[in-house]
């Protein structure tokens, strides 16, 4: 039987939806206005004030946020809350740059965890589960967040972290831990840390897997389920807007809903700022409704998605989001192609190579080189040089089908390839180091 965390609102009526989104955007934005000078500034620029905001139709008239903005306002620019109302912070792991951090009061952090408790219940979860959450803990987010939904729906929650993947395997099988938390590239790690151990899926309880903060294809969805014996369920979210369980997928995993109680979601053209209709691929851009600490408004996500309106099986009535298709700023130009790192995952793991791969891009001579390093499997590593090369020929063959530019394959040793145990570095762009 399906369940919610909280049913009259995950399932209520979409015209009721808009309402509340309506008279939430109305209020969010006089506590933007007062509270927050550098937005109130962006609006008076724009000749706005909130008056000018009566309802969801009046979105548009609003500036965006980008992250340069945040940048800018580092560390409590655009804080709408007191300090001493705050009780705590989240900060991006984004390693170049000003990091942003995220402020939250009690309010807040109640209204993330509830979001995540609707994902782990969305994942078949219940109080009788064992949540092994193993996202980082401290400043990202995953940790926190799907720690207290884990509270939140009255799971036993085992507060893992990330890293020493033994233990991580003990504790799974010695306190039956049922629902898995962590990276995508993490939970393939563990996979294959439990088969070099000995073990299989029917050694495990696992049923389900809550696993995001990362792009991942169906394939590597296909791999990790196989390898854990689990359904394998998507979760997106980003620190700005909270964390974690901005949306989740349910069991139609056909798309995640986004908690549109709390935030409203556009998409635009990124190069105009357009707002697209539903079905067409563009920015994601998130409204908060209720936050006191740290409401952001028509942020720019840098996310390239789709939104879909279509009822979906599960009775949720909340609109659902494709995967990222990648971000604006992760998509490669090489030699005037634009490639995205799915496109490559997507080859190699339909080819029957493991998601072990590193992505290395150079210009040599005034021309971009694009070197696509691969394990071989611990049964290929016994081919001879010419079996080798031969399926290096391949595989170059069908990327190149994919993406139509020709790259070179570098099939290497099985474990030669660092395993990552947050969110995976899977591609190294040699030109930005020496532009
Ligand atoms: O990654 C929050 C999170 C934690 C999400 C745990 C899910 C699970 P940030 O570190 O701020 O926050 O990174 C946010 O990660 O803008 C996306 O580009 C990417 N991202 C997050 N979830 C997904 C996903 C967390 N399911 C950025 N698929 C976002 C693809 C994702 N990309």
């Amino acid at each position: 039987m399906q369940r919610y965390y909280q049913p009259e609102i995950e399932t209520m009526d979409p015209a009721q939806l808009r309402q509340l989104q309506s008279e939430r955007l109305v209020r969010q934005v006089r506590h933007v206005w007062d509270n927050v000078p550098y937005y109130r500034k962006k609006m008076e620029e724009k000749g706005l004030t909130p008056d000018d905001i009566q309802g969801l139709e009046d979105l548009h008239k609003l500036p965006f946020l980008s992250k340069d903005d945040l940048r800018e306002a580092y560390p409590m620019g655009l804080l709408a809350a007191p300090l001493s109302e705050c009780v705590r912070i989240q900060s991006t792991s984004g390693t170049t740059g000003r990091r942003v951090v995220a402020f939250y009061t009690q309010h807040d952090i109640d209204l993330w965890n509830e979001c995540c408790a609707r994902a782990i219940m969305a994942a078949g979860g219940n109080e009788d589960d064992v949540v092994q959450v193993c996202y980082g803990y401290g400043l990202f987010t995953g940790g926190a967040g799907l720690d207290g939904g884990s509270h939140k729906v009255g799971c036993l929650t085992l507060p893992m972290s990330s890293g020493n993947t033994d233990r991580q395997i003990q504790f799974m099988k010695d306190l039956h831990a049922t629902i898995l938390c962590c990276t995508p590239s993490y939970a393939a790690y563990i996979g294959e840390t439990l088969h070099e151990m000995g073990y299989g899926p029917e050694d495990i309880d696992l049923k389900a897997g809550i696993f995001g903060a990362e792009p991942w294809t169906e394939e590597m969805r296909r791999d990790i389920e196989k390898s854990l014996g689990i359904k394998a369920y998507d979760i997106y979210g980003l620190t700005e807007i909270s964390g974690p369980g901005v949306s989740f997928e349910c069991s139609e995993q056909t798309g995640m809903h986004i908690n549109e109680d709390h935030f409203i979601a556009e998409i635009i053209n990124p190069e105009t700022g357009e707002v697209l209709p539903d079905g067409e691929v563009g920015e994601l851009v998130f409204t908060s409704l209720d936050k006191e600490a740290f409401p952001l408004l028509r942020y720019r996500t840098r996310d390239l998605c789709v939104l879909s309106r279509k009822k979906c099986a599960c009775g949720r009535t909340h609109v659902k989001m494709s995967k990222p298709l990648g971000r604006s700023d992760d998509m490669m130009i090489i030699r005037g192609v634009n490639v995205f790192p799915s496109q490559i995952e997507t080859v190699l793991l339909n080819e029957g190579y493991s998601p072990n791969y590193r992505i290395e891009v150079d210009r040599v001579n005034n021309t971009d080189t694009l070197d696509i390093f691969v394990e071989l499997s611990p049964e290929m590593f016994s081919d001879t040089v010419r079996e080798v090369e031969a399926r290096e020929k391949k595989l170059a063959a069908a990327v190149t089908a994919m993406l139509g530019i020709r790259p070179k394959m570098h099939l290497v040793a099985p474990k030669s390839i660092q395993r990552s145990e947050g969110k995976a570095v899977r591609v190294i762009d040699r030109r930005k180091l020496h532009d």
